[in-house]
C-alpha cells in the first residue's frame, strides 16, 4: 500500500545522541556512576584483581575494591525524549591509555572524576581533555570517610580554569550523577558557543 504525504504518520522524535566520557583515576568511580544512571545494563569487563596485576593496580586508599574494569564501561541515559547520552568510561590505568584516542572521537565533553584522597590520580586526566581541548567538568566524588575540602583548594591542586565547573557528587547515586551529567553538556553547549563566537568576531 502507498500512502500520500498528508497520510503519513508524524515522524518518531529523533532524539539527538551525544556521547560524554568518564574518566579519573583507578576507583574514582567511573564504574559506579555509570552504573548509577545507565538504562541499559553496564557493558563492562571486571576482572578479579590478581597478584600479577597488583603491583601495577594500586589499590591503596581504595577500600574494598578487589575488581578493575580491563575494557570499558558503557552506558546510556535518557534526560529528556529528545536527548540521549551515552557514557563512556575511560580506563583508569595507564596501560590501556592507547585506548584514549579512540574513545574521545566525537565525544561532546567529559566528566573528570576526583577522589580528594589520590587526587593526584585526576591529573592525567586533567592534562589529557585541556590539551585536547575537549570541554570537561570536574566531579568530587564524596566517600564516606575522605575529608572534605573547600572547591577552591580542589581548583587550585588540580590547576584548573576558572572556566572549568567543579561539582561535588556521588557516583552512586542516579539524581547526583544526572545533575553532573547535566553540567556537562551545559558546560560543553557554553564552550561551543564561545569559540564560535571567538571565530566570529
Ligand atoms: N562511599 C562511596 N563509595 C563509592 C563511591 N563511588 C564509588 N564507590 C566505591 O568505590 C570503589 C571504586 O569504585 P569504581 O566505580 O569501581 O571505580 P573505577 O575504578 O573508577 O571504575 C567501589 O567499591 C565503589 O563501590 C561514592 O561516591 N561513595
Ligand atoms: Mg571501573
Amino acid at each position: 500500500m502507498i500512502f500520500g504525504r498528508s497520510e503519513r504518520g508524524k515522524p518518531p522524535v529523533e532524539p539527538v545522541t551525544l556521547k560524554i566520557l568518564v574518566a579519573g583515576g583507578f576507583g574514582a568511580g567511573k564504574t559506579t556512576l555509570v552504573g548509577a544512571v545507565s538504562e541499559i545494563k553496564p557493558l563492562r569487563t571486571e576482572e578479579l584483581l590478581t597478584e600479577a596485576g597488583r603491583p601495577v593496580d594500586d589499590t591503596s586508599g581504595v577500600e574494598g575494591k578487589n575488581t578493575t574494569t580491563v575494557a570499558m564501561d558503557f552506558g546510556r541515559i535518557t534526560l529528556r525524549e529528545d536527548l540521549v547520552l551515552y557514557l563512556f568510561g575511560t580506563p583508569g590505568q595507564d596501560r590501556f591509555w592507547f585506548l584514549w584516542d579512540e574513545l574521545a572521537t566525537g565525544a561532546l565533553g567529559a566528566v573528570v572524576l576526583a577522589d580528594t584522597r589520590r587526587l593526584e590520580d585526576s591529573f592525567a586526566a586533567v592534562d589529557y581533555f585541556e590539551r585536547r581541548s575537549i570541554p570537561f567538568l570536574v566531579g568530587v566524588n564524596c566517600f564516606d570517610g575522605a575529608a572534605r575540602y573547600p572547591s577552591q583548594s580542589v581548583r587550585a591542586a588540580l590547576d584548573l580554569d576558572p572556566s572549568v565547573p567543579l561539582v561535588l557528587c556521588d557516583a552512586r547515586d542516579r539524581e547526583s550523577v544526572k545533575e553532573v551529567l547535566i553540567g556537562v553538556v551545559q558546560h560543553a553547549m557554553a564552550y561551543a558557543a564561545d569559540r564560535r563566537a571567538a571565530v566570529t568576531t
